[in-house]
């Protein structure tokens, strides 16, 4: 295996005996050919769409199988060859299309979109063959898999937005265009650059159509404080990111005795308004996804993971964890997909809720939150003129995402640095490291905004947008905001990306820069954005404070 898609991977450069995640060696490799299969499947489904053949279940395939090799989304052996083997089908079918759509079959087509076989030990020979160093040149591999991480992020993304009915065909298009340029050597690097930099368009587009999505069928997030105690009832614990899984779960176990609590990246679903109305939303209990081998284990009840934030689960509560949608781990049980308009069905994990005890106290007290685009601008008076008269001196979108890394520790230590006059703004679970500091209020303007899931980061840029409008700047550059914003996994890698398109120059990405930027990539994104790494505290905040 060799794999390098997140910040912890092994010694800054790559995973290659076993992933720091857990992943085995097997199922990196059998993701690597799932996403070979995937490269395949778009070269044919360009052409086809070229000729009007249109095929939505192409799109979700590809757009759930990108979902599925997200760092901590599925460690299933299983998964990945059943995927392979339906991948193969359907790039077959799409021959077919072509040609009954009056379309030729190109004659030398890349390996990828010509391999094929039956046995899942065929698969894994494959698979060992066709991974990420299989593309020599440094500069391209780096390139290519920029746009592939990218891809994951915007997948992502997309099957929430579809989850709840909302989809743009440019994104899925954009998709199976740049995972098919991903096999044409006849690419320049230049070509590249500007693919990746496409796909930060995109990246907006797809975080747009999340945010209507999730604010029209559940409202604008609303300042809200969120119980981080525990009550007397037995509890089910959800974590992820997935809106109508909670949604649902809430449903079924309303007037049951049983409450519901979430975790890690699922937080923010307290700030929607309409999951307020449910009196058995108990609160949030815990923190971001790597602690979960000790909260998981202290919460005594069931805990259902919605998207990827699992990390390989321990015996102590292995029993009580439930997978669904594209996540998955080998004996952990999974929760069936919606079939027909019909809701999932959760009655066995509310089942083994009802036998368990309530949920351990790990903390109390309370968080604040709901700072998304709508509640901020509904301030936006009170923010210019703390921005005019002074008591807010600068902005700090500290975005993002934390991790086991102990030099994320840096997060904690600069907001707590932070000048007084300052405001953090937040998305994803790297608020972890400091949502918790009471760090106070500029006038009633809490010091640290959290507009909501790693995907709300988009609320962060409109907002950055609309203060550019209220003070008449020309450049969102001009604004007193810096960005010093921590990463993990793909999802992070399309918001950079989304950013990097909406023109925000001078981020700075920790706690180490990606390993699949080569030398002279990173230098690209240098010279055009700015980009840098993090150094200490004290000399970052200085840095920070005089630009
Ligand atoms: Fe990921 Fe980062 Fe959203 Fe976290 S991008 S790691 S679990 O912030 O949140 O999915
Ligand atoms: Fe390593 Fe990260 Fe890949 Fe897991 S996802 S194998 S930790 S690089």
């Amino acid at each position: 295996m060799f794999c390098f898609q997140c910040q912890e991977t092994a010694k800054g450069s790559g995973c290659t005996i076993k992933g720091v995640c857990g992943k085995t060696d097997d199922v990196a490799n059998l993701q690597d050919l799932l996403i070979y299969v995937l490269k395949g499947i778009s070269i044919y489904a360009n052409q086809a769409g070229g000729l009007g053949v249109v095929r939505p279940d192409v799109n979700k395939f590809v757009m759930e199988s990108l979902f599925a090799t997200i760092t901590n989304a599925n460690f299933d052996k299983q998964v990945f060859i059943d995927r392979v083997r339906e991948g193969l089908k359907i790039r077959e079918g799409l021959k077919e299309d072509i040609v009954k759509a009056g379309g030729r079959i190109p004659e030398n087509p890349h390996d990828s979109a010509v391999w094929y076989a039956d046995t899942a030990a065929e698969f894994e020979v494959k698979a060992a063959q066709v991974g990420v160093l299989t593309t020599a040149n440094e500069d391209v591999r780096s390139l290519r898999e920029l746009l592939i991480y990218g891809l994951k992020g915007m997948a992502a993304y997309a099957e929430h937005a579809l989850t709840l009915g909302y989809n743009d065909d440019g994104i899925f298009r954009f998709m199976l265009k740049a995972l098919a340029a991903t096999t044409d050597d006849s690419l320049s690097a230049d070509d590249l650059v500007a693919l990746v930099l496409e796909a930060g368009k995109y990246g907006v587009d797809v975080m747009a159509l999340l945010d209507k999505a999730n604010t029209t069928t559940y409202g604008n997030p609303e300042l809200t404080k969120v119980e981080i105690g525990v009550r007397s009832n037995p509890g089910i614990l959800i974590s992820g990111h997935d809106l109508k899984d909670l949604e649902e779960l809430l449903q079924q176990t309303e007037g049951s005795g049983v409450d519901v609590y979430t975790h890690g990246e699922m937080l923010p679903a307290h700030y929607y308004p309409a999951f307020k109305k449910y009196a058995h939303f108990a609160g949030n209990y815990g923190n971001a996804w790597w602690k979960q081998d000790k909260e998981f284990a202290s919460f005594n009840g069931p805990i259902l993971l919605t998207t990827n934030c699992l990390t390989p689960p321990k015996d102590s509560y292995k029993d009580r964890l439930y997978t669904t949608g594209v996540v998955g781990f080998a004996g952990v049980k999974h929760i069936a997909d919606r079939k027909e308009g019909q809701p999932k069905d959760f009655s066995a994990i509310i089942e083994q809720a009802k036998k368990c005890p309530p949920p351990t106290e790990i903390e109390s007290g309370e968080i604040v939150g709901g700072f998304a685009h709508a509640q901020v601008l509904s301030l936006a008076d009170k923010v210019v003129e703390a921005v005019k008269s002074g008591a807010i001196k600068r902005f700090f979108v500290m975005a993002g995402c934390d991790g086991r890394m102990k030099s994320r520790e840096y997060y904690t230590h600069f907001a707590q640095a932070l000048p007084a006059d300052t405001v953090i703004l937040t998305a994803g679970c790297a608020k972890y490291k400091y949502n918790k500091l009471n760090l106070g209020d500029i006038g009633g303007i809490p010091r640290v905004l959290d507009a909501g899931q790693c995907n709300d980061s988009y609320s962060l840029a409109v907002i950055a947008l609309k203060l550019k409008e209220v003070f008449g700047l020309d450049d969102v550059n001009e604004l007193p905001i810096s960005y010093n914003i921590a990463w993990y996994e793909q999802k992070a890698v399309i918001v950079l990306l989304a950013l990097l398109y909406l023109g925000v120059k001078k981020i700075h990405l920790g706690p180490t820069l990606p390993a699949f930027l080569s030398p002279n990539v990173l230098k690209v994104l240098v010279e055009k954005f700015d980009i840098g790494g993090i150094s200490s505290v004290e000399d970052d905040l200085k840095m920070f404070m005089t630009v």
